[in-house]
């Protein structure tokens, strides 16, 4: 931070103090240092530049991503492109697990917990035993002459337009800077601008922590141009490269070795391009400089305000489809991060919509068809070792990313999840045979971007063989929302491919003669024995094989094949354990009553709850006993949890239609402690699940469509949010809702169906049975 900056930080700070102690802020709005609110009201602003990295805001165009930190004198936009991971194609499937396996069972099965655990350690992880690390490109950076008398900055995020702006008076001329990385064009782009000709000066460079070259060229463009970081012993196999073009109107633009600069101009564009050479998990042979060289071709073919409109309209394509209206306050006219500090203490229902739409730009920045899917930092990381390598923890997190996809009316999002787990059917293929001799596949507890498919990071965590099983749920809600024949066609290998795997390998266990699985873990939770989590057949995987093979069994009969695995898997699940409620009236988490004498009480994961949501085989009207159960385990766990332990609850909370509790989860969950200035939920460190968790837990809140009916506002909170409205939101059977409602009761509502049907809509103890016509809509 400069001086000056450090100046209006000291200056904001005390104004900020005035601000509370006086009088309201819009009061000082004709002050020097201190600048409006925005006009829209979907905006994330603050009164001085970022500090720390997750004060700067984050933009993406599911590909390329940005943090723009908005400091007066120096402008950092780190730089990610989601391609950009250590490592190279690698097959991590360790051969000697297979002899090892059944020794693992018997021991499982004769309660040697600890032994199992050892074994399990020493001869059935994957090699290497971590996975690889998704890394930065590095930084932009933007040099500005000294500022002087600076006032009225404000730094902004609007989450309508997708564009991050800066805006400050320096020595009486308003400098305004644009940030956005356009998903129709594949650059960055940042434009600067003052309200007096000639006064944009500025000199531009590239800083990375990776092992690459920066070099200037035609006297106006940087070019980075590295190699990919070696992890875990799996040498680096990708090239990658970086262009910036600095382009001025008026002025002089002038390159030295590494930088360009630009002086006395009247307005200045830069354009990012940034590429690698990853085609796939399993080909590497792409040529970054022909894609950044052929990208910034493109765009420099176009006037700054053509990429403008042309970025903005596609933004607004998906964002523009919900609209939430929970009611405002005036702490809606505050800094967003103070209105987080305050959340917990104040009236501010406009930061929960705020919130529900920001998880909503976060899908669409770092997920789109093309892309990859949104890892455990969405697309948004600064370092060379990230928590958890930034990758995809498929226990929950990378699920939970997901959630709001469909609910929220972001369908198409989900494209990058349906390939990542169409290349697991390939490399979890060959898992599945070295280590279990099994057909079909399988992924265990991680995932990265070459689909490494083996158990990882240790006996507790990893030896859990359900996440490829937990990915097919979510592609199978895919269908559910929209009923698409064609998608169900693609995605139905991995069905049957993931189903295959548990004939292969379920296990009958000697008390009941229940199918069970085995080694397994119910997701990271130790049990009271050994110091360990390995067992056989948790609920959580019991409630996933049911899901998947009654998906499997109603895909093959919409697409008319496979009968005999159909009446095959039928059987089977007949056979699963099933769920069973505990002494304390919980929902049992294991396969014995071991859950009150669990070291963890109030772990973050809550997996036996996956039945009651996301899944519905647990529901209030349907299975009234396995529902209390579950309130139970829910209260037992208690309130206090990670981001994502949050998000989990309150979309649990809604599941069970306690408004007041989901609503209380949310306020923790939007408050300084799981929410960082800029929004980003604080697991802590930054995950990004927790932000989809709570957009999703919103929806839920406003509206469910499993059990066969159409719900509305199943768990509003009547105090908090009195009066409302949302329109846009997706039910299950390709039907798209709106409902607005008054003094905690429904107003109105109506039902769009996409596809003709016949549905049951219910309000509270109210229910009706619609019949509609594809394209007709219902008004209640
Ligand atoms: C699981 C969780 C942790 C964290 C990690 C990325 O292992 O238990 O809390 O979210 O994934």
């Amino acid at each position: 931070m400069t001086a000056t900056e450090r100046q209006l930080l000291r200056a904001g700070a005390v104004v900020t103090f005035v601000v509370i102690i006086a009088a309201p802020p819009f009061t000082l709005r004709a002050t020097r240092q201190i600048e409006s609110p925005p006009d829209s009201p979907l905006t994330l602003w603050y009164r001085q530049p970022a500090n720390e990295w997750v004060e700067a805001l984050p933009i993406g165009n599911g590909r390329l991503a940005g943090m723009v930190f908005g400091g007066i004198e120096r402008e950092r936009i780190q730089l990610n492109e989601d391609t950009l991971w250590a490592g190279g194609p690698y097959d991590p499937a360790n051969p000697q697990a297979l002899d090892a396996l059944p020794i693992a069972r018997r021991l499982i099965f004769a309660g040697k917990y600890g032994e199992a655990h050892a074994l399990v350690a020493e001869k059935m992880l994957g090699r290497p035993m971590r996975q690889m690390p998704f890394q930065p490109v590095g930084d932009l950076l933007l040099t500005f002459p000294a500022a002087l008398n600076v006032g009225g900055y404000r730094r902004e995020l609007d989450l309508d337009t997708a564009v991050a702006r800066v805006t400050y008076v320096s020595d009486g001329v308003r400098f305004v800077r644009e940030v956005l990385s356009s998903p129709v064009d594949q650059v960055i782009a940042v434009r600067l601008t003052a309200d007096r000709p000639g006064r944009i000066s500025v000199t531009a460079g590239m800083s990375t922590p990776q092992d690459a070259t920066i070099a200037t060229e035609d006297g106006r463009t940087i070019v980075m141009r590295g190699v990919n970081a070696e992890s875990q012993g799996i040498k680096g196999a990708l090239t990658f490269e970086a262009r910036v073009r600095v382009m001025a109107e008026g002025g002089t633009v002038s390159a030295d070795k590494t930088s360009v600069a630009v002086a006395g101009a009247n307005r200045v564009t830069l354009l990012l391009a940034a590429a690698t050479s990853f085609k796939s998990f399993k080909d590497v042979s792409g040529d970054p400089r022909a894609l950044t060289t052929s990208q910034l071709a493109g765009a420099g073919a176009k006037s700054f305000d053509a990429l403008l409109q042309a970025h903005i309209a596609e933004h607004r394509r998906l964002f523009r489809r919900v609209t939430l209206d929970l009611g405002s306050s005036e702490a809606a006219r505050r800094p967003t991060g103070e209105r987080i500090r305050d959340f917990m203490r104040g009236h501010d229902p406009q930061l929960a919509a705020l919130y529900f739409q920001f998880g909503r730009y976060l899908l669409i920045s770092s997920s789109r068809p093309g892309s990859q899917p949104a890892n455990l930092q969405g697309d948004w990381n600064d370092q060379m070792k990230p928590p958890w390598e930034s990758k995809y923890t498929i226990n929950i997190n990378t699920e939970m990313n997901y959630w709001p996809a469909e609910s929220t009316n972001l369908p198409e999002l989900v494209e990058p999840l349906t390939r990542l787990v169409l290349d697991l059917v390939e490399t979890g293929a060959r898992t599945a045979k070295v280590q279990y001799g099994a057909r079909g596949w399988l992924a265990h507890h991680n995932t990265d971007l070459w689909r490494a498919s083996a158990p990882v990071d240790g006996p507790a965590s990893g030896m859990w063989p359900t996440g490829g099983a937990w990915l097919c749920q979510t592609l199978w809600e895919h269908f559910e929302y929209t009923r698409d024949r064609t998608y169900l066609a693609r995605i139905y290998p991995a069905l049957k491919g993931a189903s295959e795997f548990f004939l292969d390998t379920l296990v009958e266990e000697p008390a009941h003669k229940w199918l069970v699985t085995v080694p397994s873990a119910s997701p990271e939770n130790r049990h009271p024995f050994n110091n360990t989590t390995l067992t056989a057949g948790p609920a959580m995987d019991m409630q996933i094989l049911r899901d998947l093979f009654t998906n499997t069994i109603r895909a093959a009969e919409i697409l008319t094949i496979d009968r005999p695995l159909r009446d095959e898997l039928a059987a089977t699940r007949e056979r699963l354990a099933p769920s069973q409620i505990g002494k304390a009236g919980q929902l049992q988490e294991w396969l014995e009553d071991w859950d009150m004498a669990a070291p963890d009480l109030h772990h973050r994961h809550v997996s036996h709850l996956y039945g009651l949501y996301p899944s519905a085989q647990i529901t209030l009207r349907g299975t009234p006993a396995l529902a209390a159960a579950a309130r139970k385990s829910l209260e037992i766990r208690g309130d206090n949890a990670t981001g994502w332990g949050l998000g989990w609850r309150l979309n649990l909370w809604a599941r069970l239609q306690d408004a007041e509790h989901a609503y209380t989860i949310l306020e923790r969950l939007l408050s300084p402690e799981r929410t960082y200035p800029n929004m980003f939920d604080a697991h802590p460190p930054f995950q990004i699940d927790g932000n989809f968790g709570g957009t999703a837990g919103i929806a839920e809140m406003l509206l469910q469509s499993h059990a066969g009916e159409i719900e509305l506002l199943p768990a509003l909170p009547k105090k908090t949010w009195p009066n409302g409205s949302v329109t846009g939101l997706r039910a299950r059977g390709g039907l798209e809702v709106g409902i607005s409602w008054k003094d905690g009761t429904l107003a109105s509502a109506t039902v769009r169906a996409l596809i003709g049907q016949t549905i049951r809509l219910r309000y509270g103890t109210a229910t009706r049975i619609v019949n509609l016509a594809a394209g007709q809509t219902y008004s209640w």
